[in-house]
């Protein structure tokens, strides 16, 4: 086991020299006692919105109170990411979107399967996130993550097909959402429904590459509702004191369902749990992808180094409602107006295009017009693959002998023969 390096978020002591210039006496002063904790915070901008329930009778609605008007910062620039690579981040994105304004159309035209799922202004966090990702680390997603899926190598015809229950999809019709997943080439977990239940997963998944003599990085995401479940609290914890390489994303994004997240947990921020589990929390603007990028990869790295997990708060607003069925009406209007003018892509466009003058504007017409031609391409596919064969569904429901082998993946997994001696101990004896 690596050594425990000290925590960004390791409590700091104050000066025990007292002001008066005495020595310290034996028993710490109650200022002594104090902590610090550092809590970087990469934001330009530190919004005050804030939301509050209002109730009239039987009715309930929801009022939105700060400095609505207040002027877009600009994007704060990158430590790491070059030219090509901001724009290949921005590319993603908007293949993100537009992937999924096709998806709602395929909806509105009845080819969907069930639901249709949005990351409409949570492009930046779900892009640059896994964008930050060595080949060899591990993610998984969840519903308003389908940008990292293009990111590490899935098709927009994936997800379109898994949406229409095609017998190309990914789960071959079985499922009309997002439950797929990638254990051989793009290392992804599945989606669990569950709220919090992937992050003590993809924290085994890290325990069992260490095992095999690798630290990687581990990445999922959780939203401001989310992380209120027990599992949460269960598995950062057990990356924790396993000092796994867990890169957990608060996807803070006001609302989880039509609950705001004032109602939802009484910090002022959600990496302020980071100091109770012990490890480095971080905030992000979830609508700037320089920053997301930057704070994951930072994470990415520590987990590479074996120096344990990272909690990231990227504050940003969920677009739409919770699902396609959803008009968010319970929403104030003000807020998406507020919002509206911080989308992630118009940000990281005016970026390339005036502030860095990475792009020329028919560059960026170019680009636009070569990821709507994919869209277009990758939808034309999916619309006309076929749907499943009945017969198809009576295999793979159980796992056959040989439909597939688990290999492991880094190496062979170090673990010391046992002994015998365990039968000795305190808790073998208790389990008598
Ligand atoms: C343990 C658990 N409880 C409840 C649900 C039902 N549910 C699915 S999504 C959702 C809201 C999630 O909100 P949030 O975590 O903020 O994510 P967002 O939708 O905002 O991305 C709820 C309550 C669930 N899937 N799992
Ligand atoms: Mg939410």
């Amino acid at each position: 086991m690596q050594k425990r390096p000290e925590s960004q978020s390791k409590p700091q002591l104050k000066s025990t020299t007292p002001s008066n210039g005495s020595q310290p006496s034996s028993v710490p002063s109650r200022a002594q006692q104090e902590r610090t904790y550092a809590l970087p915070d990469y934001r330009q901008e530190v919004s005050e919105i804030t939301v509050r329930q209002v109730r009239k009778g039987e009715e309930v609605r929801y009022e939105v109170s700060g400095d609505l008007h207040a002027p877009v910062p600009p994007l704060r620039d990158s430590k790491y990411l070059s030219q090509q690579q901001c724009i290949a981040i921005y590319r993603f994105m908007v293949m993100n979107r537009k992937m999924e304004t096709a998806l709602e159309h395929l909806y509105k035209q009845g080819k969907v399967v069930g639901g249709v799922y949005f990351g409409l202004g949570q492009e930046a966090c779900s892009c640059a996130s896994a964008y930050a990702l060595a080949k060899d680390d591990w993610f998984a997603p969840m519903i308003r993550n389908q940008g990292s899926l293009l990111v590490r190598g899935f098709r927009a015809r994936d997800t379109m097909m898994q949406y229409m229950a095609k017998a190309g999809s990914p789960t071959k019709g079985r499922d009309g959402t997002s439950h797929f997943g990638d254990l051989y080439e793009r290392n992804m977990v599945a989606p669990i429904s569950m709220l919090g239940d992937l992050i003590p997963v993809l924290s085994g998944v890290a325990l069992g590459a260490r095992l095999q003599g690798r630290d990687i990085a581990v990445m999922t995401y959780i939203g401001d509702g989310g992380q209120s479940t027990g599992v949460t609290y269960e598995g950062i914890n057990f990356a924790s004191v396993q000092n796994l390489g867990l890169v957990l994303f608060i996807e803070s994004n006001m609302w989880a369902y039509s609950t705001p997240s004032e109602m939802q947990y009484r910090n002022k921020d959600l990496a302020e749990r980071a100091i109770g589990y012990g490890i480095p929390g971080v905030i992000v603007d979830g609508t700037d992808a320089c920053q997301v990028y930057d704070a994951a990869h930072e994470a990415v790295e520590r987990a590479h180094r074996g120096e344990g997990p990272t909690l990231i708060e990227a504050k940003m607003m969920r677009m739409k409602g919770h699902a396609i069925h959803d008009g968010a009406n319970y929403v104030p209007h003000a807020l998406f107006e507020y919002w509206k003018k911080r989308d992630p892509i118009a940000r990281m466009e005016n970026y390339l295009l005036h502030t860095r003058k990475w792009l020329t504007l028919e560059e960026n017409k170019a680009l636009l017009e070569e990821v709507e031609r994919e869209i277009e391409v990758e939808r034309e596919i999916a619309v006309n693959s076929p749907m499943p064969q009945p017969e198809s569904a009576l295999g793979g429901v159980y796992c056959e002998e040989g439909c597939h082998t688990i290999r492991p993946k880094y190496g062979v997994p170090k673990v010391r023969k046992g002994t015998g001696a365990f039968r000795q101990t305190e808790a073998a004896v208790h389990l008598k």
